[in-house]
């Protein structure tokens, strides 16, 4: 990762359970192909990850699971840098200088700062409402060019930019602004039990969700159960929530358009076509499985990788980080 002529990705994830398809679509799956076009730095998020209650040993055992995970999708750490956000101590500083260059106003206009506190109300705490702000640093930190996202994500990136135009222009030049880089299709994969809300790791009906690591039974099953409408002719139109989230599903994995599916499944019922969407979905994630698994079983492996990734990130992001730190007047030298 070291071609300086190639374009800056960032992305993380949090490790707040096993992904879902939803994370697997949206985001990672397009992780692996990034690689080869450019520098790529991964993080695994649980900084972020704390702004909701979570258990200490889950957390941590979360974390592990959530990197192998990533390297089961096909994150190379040899390629890309790949490494655990609070091993990088320079994301809560840049957190701090950053929250100096964002305004009240905007984070209480975040809608998933409003989703989070309507589910936590008995834990509406200062970090979910900075959250943004850490999102910003994690971004900035690495001058990235593009970051790739599901459209939930969309509004925070956006709020990146913005803190980063001000500082820049409060202090001069010092951060690159971030593009977000969001899938044409797949951008928003919706539950299964209820098409109008997206897919979430931290959804309480388990059937609306489809983890990367459910075996293919569970798979065709959740599927089978899924939410569609009464007019039983596969075909992407609006007001059909339940079929155009299955046939967007469909398309990511088999590589068929809109229009294939839809002579694909001519003439035949809704069964048909969840049965084919959940056995194509089990089939796609079958090598994930497999190598989760194998990465699971050294961990010696997994923490080389990490430890090796955050020395990386810590490389690059305390350059950026002193140059902010410069500019706002901290004595430095
Ligand atoms: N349903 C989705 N469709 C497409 N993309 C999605 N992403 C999440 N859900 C979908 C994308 O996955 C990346 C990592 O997300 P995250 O773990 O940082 O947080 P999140 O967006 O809050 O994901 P979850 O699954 O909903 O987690 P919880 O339940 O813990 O809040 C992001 O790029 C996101 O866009």
């Amino acid at each position: 990762m070291e071609n300086t002529e190639k374009k800056i990705i960032f992305s993380g994830i949090q490790p707040t359970g096993t992904f879902t398809l939803g994370n697997y679509i949206g985001a990672i799956s397009n992780w692996a192909k990034l690689q080869e076009e450019y520098n790529c730095i991964y993080s695994i998020v649980d900084m972020h990850a704390i702004t909701v209650k979570q258990e200490p040993a889950k957390l941590r055992q979360h974390t592990i699971e959530a990197y192998a995970l990533i390297m089961a999708c096909g994150v190379d750490p040899n390629k890309s840098i790949a490494f655990i956000q609070s091993h990088n101590t320079n994301h809560a500083e840049a957190n701090w200088i950053l929250s100096c260059s964002t305004q009240f106003g905007e984070l209480s206009r975040m809608t998933q700062f409003k989703a989070k506190s309507e589910k936590h109300p008995d834990d509406i705490n200062a970090g979910l409402f900075t959250y943004p702000v850490l999102m910003a640093g994690d971004i900035l930190l690495y001058n990235a060019d593009l970051v790739p996202i599901g459209a939930d994500q969309k509004q925070h990136l956006e709020l990146a930019r913005n803190v980063a135009q001000r500082f820049n222009q409060k202090y001069s030049e010092t951060f690159k602004i971030p593009e977000p880089y969001i899938p044409d299709v797949g951008a928003r994969v919706m539950s299964l039990a209820d098409p109008t809300k997206k897919m979430s790791k931290s959804d309480e009906n388990q059937n609306g969700c489809i983890y990367i690591l459910d075996d293919k039974d569970t798979i065709v099953r959740k599927f089978k159960k899924a939410v569609t409408d009464s007019e039983a002719k596969v075909r992407y139109a609006q007001g059909k929530d339940g079929i155009n989230n299955l046939m967007t599903i469909y398309s990511v994995v088999t590589g068929k358009s809109f229009d294939e599916i839809e002579r694909e499944f001519d003439g035949k019922g809704y069964g048909d076509f969840k049965v084919a969407v959940g056995e194509a979905v089990a089939d796609h994630l079958e090598p994930v499985r497999t190598k989760f698994a194998e990465y699971m079983s050294d961990k010696a492996y997994i923490k080389e990788c990490y430890t090796k990734g955050a020395e990386a990130a810590r490389r690059i992001s305390s350059k950026v980080l002193r140059k902010a730190y410069k500019k706002v007047g901290f004595v430095i030298d």
